[in-house]
């Protein structure tokens, strides 16, 4: 197992486009997921849920993303519908504006705007999935709600607001709904902005007050990530959606929040990392594009203190990112990528896809073995794992969402 993928490595090299091989990749062996602590090799899926899982699971809460509470953290979590129409997206919607508030004070909160299909029979399958800029920025819907004052007061300093509809092309609610899904979202600083400020807002100040952190305390990525579940506690309560049919998506560290979300919480039926890069989908001991140690030094808050002991060192973590994909089996999987985004290795991202169709087979399931990495805008689907590179930069485009769909209608259909 592991000398394959120490051939696999050296075999990419020679097969990639340039832009990819200009950095050569480390050779690395990746630990095998079904390698229990005791020695013993994991032999069926019982053994794999009852304990090879909870090994992973723990490592990758006391290592990597830190020790995440659940809702019983906030007793007085709350949702009240604060506006709805049923005339948007030019009739094809209704839009509903959600407050989940996490205190009887309605001080902390998050915002979920949705827009369900008009036409329909019953509950729909629907896509979740944290935003960068605000909700409003998601579309050119003017009655979508901006951030109060109060909201923005808690930012990083000198935060500036973008206008509507900024990150729409990330969001293409009309295709979405025409498919047959609801779409939800709620931007990720209403849970924890995105700024090292030691913890003192956001809800890590409404959970854990000034108590003293360790290692092990979450960072943002988890707490964006369990924002993410307090929505499918909502969703959970909403006749319109279907709460077994949930996709939950994400970009960049928002896919590495994706994946976090589909790892902590298994009601999330389907997982999308789209762009991941290091800490999400890529493997680390490629140590290609974006490293642990970059990872960390820029964004401190991300991750637990632990987790920047591996800086620089990334062949002595005992696990790496397959088994972070591995953590969503039996649930189907799609992890996307773009040629030029190689901060975020598409090669690496591809390849923990392989490093854990073991685990799917486990269930019965197929999943990814091809050691080529496949063709740009060539996806490659195969049982429960999905994944395509597409031409261009960084970002989301409409590309993603025609193969997202595709792949979402085998499971939530
Ligand atoms: C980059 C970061 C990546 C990725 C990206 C994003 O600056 O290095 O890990 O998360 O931001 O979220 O767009």
């Amino acid at each position: 197992m592991k000398h394959l993928f120490k051939l696999a490595a050296i075999a990419v090299l020679s097969i990639l486009p340039l832009s990819l091989d200009a950095q050569p990749a480390n050779p690395y062996e990746l630990p095998d997921p079904l390698l229990m602590e005791n020695g013993k090799i994991v032999r069926n899926k019982n053994q794999w849920i009852k304990e090879r899982r909870p090994e992973i699971m723990e490592m990758l809460r006391s290592q990597m993303f830190g020790r995440e509470p659940g809702a019983d953290a906030v007793p007085d979590m709350h949702f009240k519908v604060i506006e709805e129409s049923h005339d948007a997206l030019g009739g094809l919607a209704t839009r509903k504006q959600v407050k989940i508030s996490f205190d009887k004070n309605e001080k902390y909160y998050l915002m979920l705007l949705m827009y369900v299909p008009n036409d329909k029979k019953g509950p729909v399958p629907a896509f979740l999935g944290a935003n960068f800029k605000g909700n409003h920025a998601t579309t050119d819907d003017p009655e979508v709600l901006m951030f109060t004052p109060e909201k923005i007061a808690t930012f990083a300093p000198g935060y500036v607001v973008e206008p509507r509809a900024t990150n729409a092309h990330r969001w293409p609610y009309e295709y979405i709904i025409k498919n047959g899904y609801a779409v939800a979202t709620y931007c990720y600083h209403d849970v924890d902005p995105d700024f090292h400020d030691g913890f003192h807002n956001g809800i890590h100040q409404l959970i854990d007050g000034d108590k003293p952190r360790n290692g092990e305390s979450w960072g943002s990525i988890s707490a964006w990530a369990w924002g993410l579940s307090r929505c499918m506690d909502y969703l959970e309560t909403d006749k319109d959606i279907n709460s077994k049919k949930v996709a939950v998506i994400g970009h960049s560290r928002l896919g590495k929040t994706s994946l976090w979300a589909g790892a902590t919480d298994q009601r999330f039926a389907l997982v999308i990392s789209n762009e991941s890069g290091c800490s999400g989908a890529a493997i680390a001991r490629r140590k290609f594009g974006e490293t642990l140690q970059a990872i960390n030094r820029n964004f401190p808050h991300w991750f637990c203190d632990n987790y920047k002991a591996y800086n620089g060192r990334e062949e002595k973590m005992p696990w790496d990112q397959h088994e972070l994909i591995a953590m969503i089996a039996p649930r189907p999987v799609y992890v996307a990528s773009a040629i030029e985004d190689t901060w975020a290795d598409p090669v690496g991202e591809y390849f923990s896809l392989v490093g854990a169709t073991s685990v799917y087979n486990l269930f019965g399931y197929d999943g990814i073995t091809s050691h080529e990495f496949p063709a740009v805008e060539h996806p490659v689907s195969v049982g429960r794992m999905g994944y395509h590179v597409r031409r261009g930069a960084h970002n989301t485009l409409l590309y993603d969402w025609e193969q997202f769909i595709p792949f979402a209608d085998r499971f939530l259909k």
